[in-house]
C-alpha cells in the first residue's frame, strides 16, 4: 500500500510512524486509519521490525477523528452509522496495536485530542514533549469517549481523575498527564524525538518476542482473576522459554557476557 497521509521510515530496527496530515493536526481521515490499520499490520510481519514510535508530524499529535470528514459523511446519500465507522477505523487500529507483539513507543509531539489521545493510550510508553497535551474531546462535540478510552483512561490515571477529564473535556498539560502516570516522561520540544528514538533502539535489541508475550499477559491480566493470571503466565512462559533469545540470555549471563538477543 502507497501511504500519503503517514510518514513511514525504518532505521536500526525501529519503525517510525507519522501522522501526517499537519494542517489538521493530524486528525484521522478513512485514509489515515486504513493506512495506519495496514502499517501496523506490516510491522507485525516485518521481523526486522523490532520497535515502533508513532508520533505527529507539525504542531499537532493527533486532533482525533476528522470532524469535516464527519459532516461530509452525515451529508452523503448512504451515510455510514457511527457504530460501523468506529468498528471499521478507530477500533481496528487500536486493536492492532495492542495485538502487535512488539513495543510501540509514543512521542506526543503536540495536542492528543479525542481518539488522538485513544492513540496514545494504545501504545506501550509513552514520551511528551513539553508543550503536548491531552484532552478528552468527545464530550466538548456531545459524543461518548471511545477507541478505547473509557477502558484504558482509568487503568492508567484511575477512575476519579479519568472521569473529571471525560466530563469535563479540559486540557491537561504534559507535567499533569506525567503526574498522574498517563505518560512515563516528559522532554524539551526539541530533544523529544531523539530521546524517544533512543529508547527504541535500546528496546529493539531486547528479546522481542518476550516483549510481545508480556504485552498479552499484561493485557490479559487487568480483566482476570489472580488464577487466571498464574495460568496464562505459565502457558506464556513455556513460549518465551522455547525461544532462542531465552537460552541466548540464559548463556550470556553465565558466560558473563553481553547478550546479542535476535528477537526470535
Ligand atoms: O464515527 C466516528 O468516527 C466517531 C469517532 C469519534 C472520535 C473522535 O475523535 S471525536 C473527537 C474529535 N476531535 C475533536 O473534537 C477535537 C477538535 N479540535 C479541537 O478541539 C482543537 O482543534 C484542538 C483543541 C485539538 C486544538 O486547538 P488549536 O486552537 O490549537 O487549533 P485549531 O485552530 O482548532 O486547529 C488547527 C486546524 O486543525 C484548524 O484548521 P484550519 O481552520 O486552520 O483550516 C482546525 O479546523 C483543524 N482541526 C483540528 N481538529 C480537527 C481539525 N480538522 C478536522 N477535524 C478535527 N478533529
Amino acid at each position: 500500500m502507497n501511504y500519503e497521509t503517514i510518514l513511514h521510515e525504518q532505521d536500526n530496527g525501529v519503525l517510525t510512524i507519522t501522522l501526517n496530515r499537519p494542517d489538521k493536526l493530524n486528525a484521522g481521515n478513512d485514509q489515515m486509519l486504513e493506512e495506519l490499520q495496514d502499517a501496523f499490520r506490516q510491522a507485525g510481519r516485518d521481523a526486522s521490525v523490532r520497535a515502533l514510535i508513532l508520533t505527529g508530524a507539525g504542531r499537532g499529535f493527533c486532533a482525533g477523528q476528522d470532524l469535516a470528514s464527519v459532516r461530509e459523511r452525515e451529508e452523503s446519500a448512504e451515510p455510514v452509522s457511527y457504530g460501523e465507522h468506529l468498528r471499521q477505523s478507530w477500533n481496528r487500529v487500536i486493536s492492532r496495536m495492542r495485538n502487535l507483539e512488539k513495543p510501540i513507543l509514543c512521542a506526543v509531539n503536540g495536542v492528543a485530542a479525542g481518539a488522538g489521545m485513544s492513540l496514545v493510550m494504545a501504545c506501550d510508553l509513552r514520551y511528551a514533549s513539553e508543550n503536548a497535551s491531552f484532552i478528552q474531546a468527545f464530550v466538548n462535540i456531545g459524543l461518548i469517549p471511545d477507541s478505547g478510552s473509557t477502558w484504558n483512561l482509568p487503568r492508567l490515571i484511575g477512575p476519579t481523575r479519568a472521569m473529571e477529564m471525560m466530563i469535563t473535556g479540559r486540557k491537561v498539560s504534559a507535567s499533569e498527564a506525567l503526574e498522574w502516570g498517563l505518560i512515563n516522561d516528559i522532554f524539551p520540544p526539541d530533544q523529544l524525538i531523539d530521546e524517544v528514538r533512543q529508547r527504541a533502539e535500546q528496546l529493539a535489541i531486547m528479546p522481542t518476542r518476550a516483549i510481545g508475550l508480556l504485552k498479552r499477559a499484561a493485557d490479559y491480566a487487568t480483566n482476570s482473576t489472580l488464577d487466571e493470571a498464574l495460568e496464562y503466565e505459565a502457558d506464556l512462559q513455556e513460549l518465551a522459554g522455547r525461544t532462542a533469545d531465552h537460552k541466548e540470555g540464559v548463556a550470556a549471563f553465565l558466560e558473563k557476557r553481553k547478550p546479542e538477543y535476535r528477537g526470535a
